[in-house]
């Protein structure tokens, strides 16, 4: 089945009709129909699914053993985000699976789609849940407390579920199976001139939450002079983030949560996200102290107070070189690009051998329904994956 194929069995699933685009989060409704959809689908191909101690699907061609050639992504999105963004590796590896099959081509060592959950941090606040859990890039404790906009911890969204979240932590075993992991991901920028190309870096970049606090009063009875309004340096955060990425860095306030959020009420507390990226890690951190400063001052001015809380960050990932250039030589030399999107793929790059390739996004449009890839495109993507997959496992 195409790519385009499969993503059409994927919309049917996975749409969130109200708004045009998907919101489908780590173990919500949507997520959960998706996961059941990939284990069908891995099933009909005859690879065995089994769910690790995080909720990441690995489907097998072939016994799990050392040196596996793993590829996947993910089937969460952001809100409102687009089709691509995850699905496209996922649905490309199922049929990069059946061009293999079609061929006769059996490989010479283990292979597997993996699904890793909560890659986006859609629900729980911090990208590439599965991946950092397996890897131990976050402690288990702290992503168990982790808790969704309705208070949801992601303890009780596992249990609802039905799987158990004790269970969580890193493992190694998981990872010592993996001789390399090659991710296919839809182009999240304008970088690419011909269909597919290979990742060279993904930049810097990291997630704060400002919670900025004030006296909560009536909208009409409370004198302008009487006020501390914590709206007031959240919105200077806003502009303080545009004025400081400069130089390529980049930075963006997405989610704005006033407390209590009424319309004729002075808010008690803002929570404002802050996201920030740059090519590396000094840059993204000067940047980030930049905007803290702005934001202290303003709080300061309004007589509020702030705090402020780093929910995730990783360093600059370079992919390994070798490979890279292994692989692109292997597809006939198709150019290698930096992302500003994070991926597993840049969280287990700490660990194994690590890759992606990327199909070229026409507009460059990213986390928004308008995400687009060709089918052409994608099927040219499919053809790339099935290549790399068996030059790596032959
Ligand atoms: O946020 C990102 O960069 C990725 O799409 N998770
Ligand atoms: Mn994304
Ligand atoms: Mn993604
Ligand atoms: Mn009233």
């Amino acid at each position: 089945m195409t790519a385009t194929g499969l993503l059409a069995a994927i919309a049917d699933v996975g749409a969130d009709r109200t708004r045009g685009g998907y919101s489908r989060h780590g173990f919500d409704r949507v997520e959960l129909e998706l996961r059941e959809w990939f284990i069908a689908e891995a099933r009909r191909r005859g690879l065995d699914v089994e769910t690790d101690r995080n909720g990441n699907i690995w489907a097998w061609w072939g016994k799990p053993g050392p040196d596996a050639v793993i590829t996947g992504s993910h089937l969460d999105s952001v809100p409102g985000g687009g089709a691509f963004d995850g699905p496209l590796g996922v649905v490309s590896a199922l049929a990069a699976v059946d061009v293999l099959r079609a061929k006769g081509f059996v490989p010479r060592k283990p292979l597997a789609v993996v699904v890793f959950v909560e890659e986006e941090g859609g629900r729980f606040g911090v990208p590439c849940l599965g991946s950092r859990l397996i890897t131990g890039a976050i402690d288990p404790d702290r992503a168990r407390s982790l808790v969704d906009p309705d208070g949801i911890s992601l303890a009780d969204a596992i249990r609802a579920a039905g799987a158990d979240p004790s269970t969580l932590g890193p493992d190694e075993e998981a990872l010592t199976r993996i001789g390399c992991f090659v991710e296919l991901h839809v182009e999240q920028g304008r970088g690419l001139t011909v269909p597919v190309g290979v990742a060279s870096s993904i930049l810097a970049h990291g997630r704060w939450r400002f919670t900025f606090t004030g006296e909560g009063n009536h909208a009409g009875a409370t004198l302008m002079q009487d006020r501390r309004d914590p709206m007031v340096p959240a919105a200077s955060l806003v502009l303080a983030a545009r004025k400081a990425a400069v130089g390529g860095a980049r930075a963006t306030v997405g989610r704005i949560m006033p407390v209590p959020g009424g319309t004729n009420v002075i808010a008690s507390e803002v929570n404002v996200w802050l996201d920030a990226r740059a090519a590396d890690d000094a840059t993204t951190k000067s940047v980030v102290a930049e905007i803290q400063a702005l934001a202290r001052q303003a709080a300061a001015e309004e007589g509020c107070g702030v705090r402020v809380t780093q929910e995730s960050y990783g360093d600059t990932v370079v992919f390994d070189e070798v490979l890279r250039d292994d692989l692109s030589t292997v597809l006939g030399g198709v150019p290698a690009l930096p992302t500003g999107a994070g991926h597993d793929a840049g969280i287990l790059a700490s660990r194994v051998p690590t890759a992606m390739l990327f199909v070229r996004n026409p507009t460059g449009v990213s986390h928004a329904p308008e995400e687009y890839a060709e089918p052409d495109d994608c099927e040219a993507g499919v053809a790339a994956l099935a290549t790399t997959l068996e030059h790596l496992t032959s």
